[in-house]
């Protein structure tokens, strides 16, 4: 047969960060380089002979390729069958839904998020689980070692596969079927939301609402959802075609990277509602007329009013969130008397808590919000979640979140980002904030007297495993908080978070700019952190 054994030799650096292993893309183009850890992946999995993968991507430059190289390989190294969506397009939480439909083993997603793409830009590799989502540590750990010690790799000899013919194809002994890369999900999402009744809000001629998909992933899958299942008019969807290289933009769904669409929705005679998703279409903002959600805000409002809508009307078996998203959601969790987890950052550490049933609604302060119907932050999800509720509510965005905070009270919530500091500097910045912790208890600052400071350690409540070291947390007497943490997702130098909260009960400050608000924090945390000095920045690059 046409199995060819290639030799070669780790490459230094294949470890996956947050979500998947993330590099510039002339680094996946380097030899062996994407072999390697696709071998890696296959190296670390059992009993997968003759079962089904699932692949695909955002649609970011050498996405085509990659897949071309990853269905050779998965032949030579005898899974059964590959579903490929069309074009190699599949949304992040779509591939998720197709892996949980199908039984799949497993899915591999290509997609560096909401990192710029293109020839100098970034690509990604990320293997999912069974269960749709990504891999937990144990798994990604294993990974890396398999790429420290391979010596060689599988892969089939043959033409390529034409990606944009559905239907199946032999590989080999296994087969390749390239599905559509909507139906499964469009379906899905009609099964939770009543799209009959925000048909009715989307064309009743006084509701006008903005999807920008940002040139990325979610173009066709809103396309369809909103201008065709939906009826809202041609012309919603906004920069709805998957550009390779997004149109040169970034296709972060936040105030500073969706500017298109922040200049509509912050106009004069702006829509009613507004949406952004971002490269591979699991994260989301939501916006109103003159009216910005933040997104731990936004899984606080879709917890509380999550009865109103078809998939959610059995009630929620708890919530969970990252520990540096705001603690609004704890407050509904408490309301409604169930428990609300604090997990660290990143998608795969609710998995357990999914698939145990502890947790039917998930989030992220980083615009991604998500539940039990899938295993991946879903962007198109949230907003169709809010739609519903607008059409049941009949109220808008800004009413919606205003009773909210009358009810629960505001957590004003900001986090800065420090993009490409100097990685030295940010290890000694984190270094000598753990090494200060001990002394944090107790202190004052200002306003503010500290009443704790650990660096966040989880321990999984299913399966026990433990992850340290997870974000340096200062709480203070008053329950504001500020969480520091390094972004496990950048490819240039370091990027430092800084994450701020405070609470507000009293309802005639609820309409303060958050920078305002949290001023004195900034000013502590600096006191604190030396972020100025470390950083050598003196404000931060994006500001959320
Ligand atoms: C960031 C976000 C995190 C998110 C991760 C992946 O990670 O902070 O909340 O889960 O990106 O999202 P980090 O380590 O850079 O802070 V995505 O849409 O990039 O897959
Ligand atoms: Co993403």
């Amino acid at each position: 047969n046409n199995i060819k054994t290639v030799s070669t030799q780790p490459i230094d650096g294949q470890k996956p960060g947050t979500s998947g292993l993330r590099k510039q893309v002339p680094v996946f183009q380097q030899p062996n380089y994407l072999e390697n850890f696709v071998q890696a992946i296959f190296n670390s999995l059992d009993g997968y002979a003759g079962h089904t993968l699932v692949v695909g991507g955002d649609g970011r430059y050498y996405n085509r390729q990659a897949l071309q190289i990853i269905l050779k390989m998965a032949a030579a190294n005898g899974f059964g069958k590959v579903l490929v969506g069309q074009a190699g397009i599949l949304a992040t939480p779509a591939a998720s839904c197709v892996i949980r439909k199908y039984n799949a083993f497993g899915g591999i997603v290509l997609s560096a998020s909401h990192n710029p793409g293109g020839p100098d830009g970034d690509f990604g590799i990320k293997y999912n689980v069974s269960n749709g989502g990504p891999a937990p540590e144990k798994v990604t750990d294993d990974i890396y070692s398999h790429t420290q010690n391979i010596t060689e790799y599988k892969i089939l000899e043959a033409n390529d596969i034409d990606l944009d013919r559905l239907g199946s194809t032999q590989l080999g002994e296994m087969t390749v079927e390239v599905i559509d890369s909507v139906d499964d999900y469009a379906e899905l999402m009609a099964s939770l939301f009543d799209f009959d009744q925000i048909k009715t809000l989307l064309t009743s001629g006084n509701f006008r609402m903005c999807m920008d998909s940002m040139h990325a992933v979610t173009g066709p899958y809103a396309k369809r959802i909103f201008e065709g299942l939906l009826g809202a008019p041609a012309g919603t969807v906004m920069n709805g075609t998957p550009l390779e290289d997004f149109g040169k933009g970034h296709p972060d769904p936040n105030l500073v990277y969706a500017h298109d669409l922040v200049e509509i929705l912050f106009a004069k005679d702006a829509p009613d509602f507004g949406a952004a998703s971002d490269g591979d279409g699991d994260r989301n903002m939501i916006l109103g007329n003159n009216f910005f959600v933040t997104p731990s805000d936004s899984l606080a409002v879709i917890a509380a009013n999550a009865h109103l809508v078809k998939g959610y009307k059995g009630g929620l078996a708890g919530i969970a969130r990252s520990m540096p998203t705001s603690q609004a959601p704890d407050l509904v969790a408490k309301k409604l008397g169930i428990e609300c987890f604090e997990t660290p950052t990143g998608w795969k550490f609710f998995g357990n808590l999914l698939d145990a049933g502890k947790a039917t609604l998930c989030g992220e302060e980083s615009f991604g919000t998500g539940s039990n119907h899938v295993r991946e932050k879903d962007g198109l999800w949230a907003v169709l979640f809010w739609l519903n509720i607008i059409a049941v509510r009949g109220q808008s965005v800004e009413e919606i979140l205003k009773e909210h905070w009358q009810t629960y009270g505001r957590n004003v919530y900001s986090r800065h980002d420090y993009e490409a500091v100097n990685a030295e500097k940010a290890s000694k910045l984190m270094e000598q904030l753990r090494g200060a912790l001990g002394t944090l208890p107790g202190r004052t600052f200002g306003n503010y007297e500290v009443q704790y400071a650990d660096d966040f350690s989880y321990t999984d409540p299913i399966d026990g495993s433990i992850s340290n070291r997870q974000g340096v947390r200062i709480g203070f007497k008053d329950g504001s908080r500020m969480v520091f943490r390094l972004s496990g997702t950048g490819t240039q130098g370091a990027t430092l978070r800084l994450y701020l909260e405070s609470y507000e009960a009293d309802t005639s400050k609820h309409g303060e700019d958050p920078q305002v608000a949290l001023g004195e924090l900034i000013a502590i945390a600096d006191e604190i952190a030396g972020v100025r000095e470390y950083t050598g920045m003196d404000k931060p690059t994006v500001i959320t």
